[in-house]
């Protein structure tokens, strides 16, 4: 029986795309040209447009067999750890220069073979070196063929093999030239194959091989003849690579654990637009749990300002505020939000997480102190350690601790920041003392108000007119995206302020600038709020109704705003609870670590103006029954 050859090289416009080799039986070569074809129509880098097939019969006494080397892998936190790891196993070998000859291979520019160098001169011998040694002639022992393509591993295993078996040869360095194949070897007789990771970063295209010699225990010649044309089939091949630590492994570890302590958090989609009644995953569902506050997401004059916008002015703003996207729909909401909250001056932000991001990180530096409340957002939280000011945390809206902690930490520099309302349990910051205590000890003054616009004050502006328009923060932060039923966030301060801000806030600097549908739709919002304060009022009473409904059933209830929060305490409880109401029709999702502290979950409901005093009752009436279902 003979043995054959086959070498096929596909390019596309002369470009090189695949290449491949095989040594098989006489009776194996139709299929093995076969498949070498698809794999070089199919490759990554495009179909071939030209392939070239050269098929030579070897006399089979001249194919020498040898074993595999044995593989182990090696993997790396970093890349200069794979390097410094090979430097060390060059080391081993007793090489005078290990850290030159890695150099060399990071150095390796780009060539169809390999470089050859040779440790008793300190020279590379490769006759040619814009081609390099190319090593052929070789396959894994009864390999046939497959056409799925390049396997890397055991392509490089008998290359190596065959390299470490030629006289002379010390020592092969290799990594792919494949941007996205990071994994690359060292390979020796004392070694074996060893597998490093990683040796790159992804996308990266480097790569190359060096064959490390030594010229006085074997001749370059035969050497390099041996590698280019004496054929060797490799046997024992393992089948596949040993799996190399997955990277995402520990990531689908930590979820598991979320899961385990009912931690784990997924996403409930939404079938409908965002209204009282909406549909989740196509369900009818009572929401009593929407930011949208006033139902003006769904409001038809806010939908038509947004599609009149975006009909004008285009899907997209096309830039940042300070390069092309800042336009005169910005400038006119802005000062609509200025007016709103008694400010010289307002700055939209995308989100309002991204507000307190830039605002917070802007104003406070390594110098300053910042006092947070200990029930605070987590964007105001973020915020904080963004700017890496000095962070001091205060018991909940107690304003004497507050007080006691800035006579304690003295500081040139300072701001006091809270939520106006709380957003997981709905209660209402100390405004008065809270200005007060920022005048008296000359700090900076920001309140969140979030789920204070639309919400609270008797015609729905905010924290300060629900204390009489007597008590002015210098920084009112605040959202597009609940009671105005759009999206986006934004503050409203001095004059000074907002063109600090529009120099150092970074998210507000390099970020694209709002969608022209979001503005104008957040203005329309305002105005309706402004036109029909009962809306507000609605909403207040529908508070005032909820919570006398829960008592009726004894359960505990008052909130001086739209967010009315039912403590269960046991995550896995709370979890139950919200199931079962959803079930039974009424979205009111359970609040967990660590958006609230452990053991203090609960249902949070936001109620809306829309909502009636029936579905109000009703929902009372569920959630007593799912309380006492789950104890
Ligand atoms: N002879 C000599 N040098 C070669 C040859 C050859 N037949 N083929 C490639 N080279 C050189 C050339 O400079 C390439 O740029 C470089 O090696 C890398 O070639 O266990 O994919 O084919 O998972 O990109 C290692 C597998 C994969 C590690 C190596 O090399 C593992 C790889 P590539
Ligand atoms: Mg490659």
């Amino acid at each position: 029986m003979s043995l054959y050859s086959v070498k096929m090289r596909a390019s596309k416009n002369a470009h090189h795309v695949s290449g491949a080799e095989r040594i098989l039986n006489q009776e194996d070569l139709p299929q093995a040209v076969s498949c070498l074809t698809q794999r070089a129509l199919h490759h990554s880098l495009g179909t071939a447009d030209f392939i070239n097939f050269k098929v030579e019969a070897l006399a089979e006494a001249e194919v020498k067999h040898l074993p595999a080397l044995p593989v182990s892998t090696r993997p790396c936190t970093t890349i200069a750890e794979s390097f410094a790891l090979m430097t060390s196993l060059l080391k081993e070998l007793n090489l005078a220069e290990p850290v030159k000859l890695v150099e060399l291979l990071r150095s390796t520019h780009p060539m169809r073979g390999a470089i050859l160098y040779d440790v008793a001169t300190n020279k590379q011998l490769e006759p040619d070196p814009e081609r390099g040694i190319r090593v052929t002639y070789m396959d894994a022992a009864g390999a046939g063929c497959s056409s799925s393509g390049k396997n890397h591993f055991r392509e490089a295993l008998v290359l190596a093999t065959k390299v470490v078996n030629t006289p002379g040869m010390l020592a092969e360095l290799c990594m792919s030239d494949d941007p996205d194949y990071v994994t690359g070897y060292l390979a020796s007789l004392k070694h074996g194959y060893t597998r490093l990771t990683p040796l790159k970063s992804v996308g990266d295209p480097h790569g190359g091989r060096v064959f490390i010699f030594d010229s006085r225990l074997g001749d370059p010649a035969q050497a390099i003849h041996f590698l280019e044309k004496e054929p060797v089939l490799v046997d024992g091949l393992p089948i596949e690579a040993p799996a190399l630590p997955d990277p995402e492994a520990p990531f689908a570890e930590a979820l598991a654990q979320l899961k385990q302590k009912s931690l784990y958090r997924s996403m409930r989609t939404m079938t409908s637009e965002q209204a009282r009644h909406s549909t989740v995953n196509t369900k009818p569902m009572l929401l009593m749990s929407s930011n949208s506050y006033l139902d003006l997401t769904a409001d038809p004059r806010v939908k038509a300002a947004a599609v009149e916008a975006a009909q004008a002015w285009g899907a997209g703003s096309g830039g940042s505020r300070l390069t092309t996207g800042n336009t005169l729909l910005a400038e006119q909401l802005e000062n609509k939000l200025a007016q709103l909250k008694g400010k010289e001056a307002a700055l939209l932000f995308n989100t309002g997480y991204m507000a307190n991001l830039g605002i917070i990180s802007a104003l406070a530096d390594k110098e300053s102190v910042i006092f947070s409340d200990e029930l605070n957002h987590a964007s105001i939280i973020d915020g904080c350690r963004l700017s890496r000011a000095r962070l001091v945390v205060y018991k909940h809206n107690d304003m004497q601790d507050l007080e006691a902690k800035i006579k304690q930490t003295p500081c040139s520099k300072g701001l006091i920041v809270s939520d106006a309302v709380f957003s997981m349990d709905g209660d209402i910051l100390n405004l008065p003392d809270f200005v007060a205590l920022g005048e008296k000890y000359h700090l900076l003054t920001m309140v969140d108000e979030a789920h204070a616009t639309g919400v609270i004050g008797a015609t729905g502006k905010g924290i300060v007119e629900h204390y009489g328009n007597k008590y002015a923060p210098n920084l009112i932060m605040g959202t597009l995206s609940k009671a105005l039923g759009s999206e986006g966030g934004f503050v409203c301060a001095s004059r000074v302020l907002r063109e600090y801000l529009i120099n150092k806030a970074r998210s507000f600097i390099f970020s694209t600038a709002q969608c022209p549908a979001a503005l104008a739709a957040a203005h329309k919002a305002i105005e309706i709020i402004e036109a029909e304060p009962e809306r507000v009022r609605a909403l207040q009473q529908n508070v005032l109704y909820f919570c006398s409904c829960l008592k009726e059933l004894g359960i505990e209830a008052s909130s001086p705003t739209a967010i009315i929060p039912l403590v269960v305490g046991d995550e896995a409880r709370a979890l139950a609870v919200a199931k079962e109401l959803e079930e039974k029709g009424v979205l009111i999702p359970a609040i967990r670590y660590p958006t609230v502290p452990k053991g203090t979950a609960r249902l949070r409901i936001a109620l809306m103006a829309t909502h009636t005093q029936a579905e109000l009752k009703h929902t009372a009436e569920l959630i007593k029954q799912a309380l006492e279902h789950h104890q």
